[in-house]
């Protein structure tokens, strides 16, 4: 079957495009910045999903031009938005770093002449990983992240709390912001065990120096719940589902 093919076409083709959830500060309310979302519209006009083609992307290698793709597309975005906006529209861009990308490619580089290109600084950027990046090859990992903080960014770990049971490399590398995984957050207003997990994460990053952002938040209740918690971020169905650009930006007009 041809999910391979019809993939390394839509990469060469432009067919792939990013969508945005934004994040908001829980304590303000204030939009913080957007989470970058790979979509896959095929020519026949059916949509698909991160979760269906990222594997097929990992497996077969085309995960590094995808992943190239979309940091340049980010940069190029937000560069956009100040543009329109006239001047530093106050959002950063999140964006997706696979573990198998991270192996094989050269984020750093990348990343740090898309920034030159686009005339932006890496502080107007997080980059997600997830536990799993720790796996394999954790030195090489702390290299790349040390990297990335030197251009300025936020790192982010993403879905934290389902990967890795080894906590030690939270000493280690430079974590800003752990993301609590949606998992333990939708519905935890209704089970004492996620509000058990969710308070020892929060408790946990507070005391490594580190803010937090749960994902999953579907109602008003459950970020208000949050926010007197300590969470620093929100995101989640209660805010917005990730948007097209053209939407996204709109958002973030019209917050001003
Ligand atoms: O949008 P959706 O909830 O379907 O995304 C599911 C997951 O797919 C996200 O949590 C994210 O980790 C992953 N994902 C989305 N876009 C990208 C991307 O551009 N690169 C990588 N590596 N993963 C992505
Ligand atoms: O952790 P990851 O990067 O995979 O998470 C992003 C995904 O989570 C996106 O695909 C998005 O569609 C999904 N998502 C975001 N907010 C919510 C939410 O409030 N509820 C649910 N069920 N999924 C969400
Ligand atoms: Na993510
Ligand atoms: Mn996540």
């Amino acid at each position: 079957f041809g999910m391979e093919t019809a993939l390394r076409r839509a990469i060469d083709r432009g067919h792939l495009r990013l969508n945005y959830q934004p994040i908001y500060d829980l304590a303000s309310g204030r939009l913080v910045s957007f989470e970058a979302l790979a979509r896959w519209r095929d020519e026949a006009g059916a949509e698909f999903l991160p979760s269906d083609f990222i594997p097929v992307a990992e497996e077969s290698g085309l995960i590094v031009p995808l992943g190239r793709w979309a940091i340049e597309e980010a940069v190029r975005r937000l560069a956009e938005w100040d543009a329109r906006f006239g001047g530093d529209c106050g959002v950063k861009i999140a964006v997706n770093l696979s573990a198998i990308q991270l192996q094989r490619d050269s984020i750093t580089p990348l990343l740090q002449s898309a920034l030159t290109t686009h005339g932006l600084p890496g502080s107007r950027f997080t980059l997600e990983l997830t536990e799993s990046a720790l796996v394999t090859d954790p030195d090489r990992i702390a290299g790349i992240m040390h990297g990335l903080k030197g251009l300025g960014t936020t790192i982010a770990m993403d879905d934290f709390g389902t990967g890795y049971s080894n906590l030690a490399y939270l000493q280690k590398l430079p974590i800003d912001i752990l993301k609590i995984d949606r998992s333990f957050v939708t519905g935890m207003l209704a089970d004492r065990d996620k509000v058990a997990i969710v308070r020892a994460i929060l408790s946990l990053a507070q005391a490594l120096g580190m803010q937090t952002t749960a994902e999953g938040v579907e109602t008003n209740d459950l970020a208000q719940t949050l926010a007197a918690l300590g969470c620093t971020y929100g995101q989640g169905f209660v805010y917005a589902r990730p948007l097209e650009a053209e939407d996204a930006y709109a958002l973030l007009e019209n917050r001003r």
